[in-house]
């Protein structure tokens, strides 16, 4: 009997020890997805050159540890109101019809999603995606609707079509096939991804679209999993360039699963790209006619980015200031 008592306690010891230990192997192999080095927080990202001046706008939330989600929100903001950009809110080039329509979402920490498509005469459509995430039980709203929301909830009215981009237009009107063409040098959605002090992701995307794009169009910017997705145990990434083709592979939403599945964000990025390439082979359709960039931002801190075309920036601010930095490219030499 005391054998057997003997037995069952050293056999409890035993199995209380493995399982301790497999415990601590757990612990330790959960904190060697981030021991390499301390995680550099907060930082933010922005698609191409006026990123550099959304991230600014952007970095004086983060740096007084406020929320991603309302510094990315400020960010796009500053391309939106400025009218000499002219892809983005306020100053965007109209569709083939000479109206100026934006889509714009929003991604928080929570998974929380708000969005508009094909928003006419308001400056900030970011700002309405982030109400329709708040105070709807939608997530988009798109067109008249989302105008008549907009209104309702005290934005102004506001002719957003500028002599230059009407001038552009009208130029268009007369020389083009009735093509929407993708200025390659001159993709300029603005998608914006942070993580601030306490660790928390967020992103936003916005952009007036393809120029002289038809009317109706919506591309990737404002659809959740295209143009922008969070996940805050993950990571964050975010799209510029042919929003079909961004479309057509999920874009962010691919790129954060693979590095769900331990790629790097570059690594991410560039798997996406490839796949986008691989289906427009498939396709038979032409390479150099597409531009597409996806930028992301591990939980790490760790940021990467990759295009088809060369051409494509992207603008970073953590602790050791703002810059520009190139992305890499398929289309070398071709
Ligand atoms: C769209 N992705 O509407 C956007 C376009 C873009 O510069 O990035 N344009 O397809």
């Amino acid at each position: 009997m005391a054998n057997r008592r003997e037995f069952l306690k050293t056999t409890a010891l035993a199995s209380a020890a493995i399982a301790l230990q497999s415990f601590q192997q757990n612990s330790a192999e959960e904190d060697n997805r981030f021991d390499d080095k301390p995680i550099k927080k907060p930082i933010v990202l922005a698609t191409w050159q006026f990123g550099m001046q959304a991230n600014q706008a952007a970095w004086e939330i983060l740096k007084k540890n406020g929320r991603a989600l309302d510094a990315v929100e400020a960010g796009v903001k500053i391309p939106e109101g400025d009218p000499s950009e002219r892809s983005v809110g306020y100053g965007g080039r109209p569709d083939r019809e000479g109206r100026v329509t934006l889509d714009a979402c929003i991604m928080d920490e929570f998974s929380n999603i708000g969005s508009v498509a094909c928003l006419e005469y308001i400056k900030h459509p970011i700002s309405v995606a982030r109400m329709v995430m708040e105070k709807t039980p939608h997530v988009m709203l798109v067109g008249e609707g989302a105008l008549q929301f907009a209104l309702q909830q005290g934005f102004k009215k506001e002719i957003l079509l500028v002599e230059e981009s009407e001038k552009e237009w009208k130029e268009w009107l007369k020389t083009n096939k009735y093509s929407p063409k993708a200025n390659i040098e001159n993709h300029d959605t603005i998608g914006m991804i942070a993580m601030d002090s306490d660790g928390n992701l967020s992103g936003a995307c916005t952009t007036s679209g393809m120029a002289f794009k038809m009317h109706g169009r919506v591309g990737d910017s404002p659809i959740i999993g295209a143009g922008l997705y969070v996940d805050n145990e993950i990571g964050a990434a975010t799209a510029t360039g042919h929003g079909e083709e961004v479309i057509r592979i999920s874009g962010s939403h691919l790129v954060v699963e693979l590095m769900r599945q331990g790629l790097s964000p570059q690594k991410a990025c560039k798997e996406a790209v490839m796949r986008i390439v691989k289906l427009t082979k498939n396709r038979n359709k032409e390479l150099k006619d597409i531009q597409v960039g996806f930028i992301a931002l591990n939980k790490k801190g760790e940021h990467g980015s990759y295009c088809v075309q060369g051409g494509f920036n992207y603008a970073l601010h953590d602790t050791s200031g703002n810059r520009l930095i190139d992305a890499d490219y398929y289309l070398k030499d071709e």
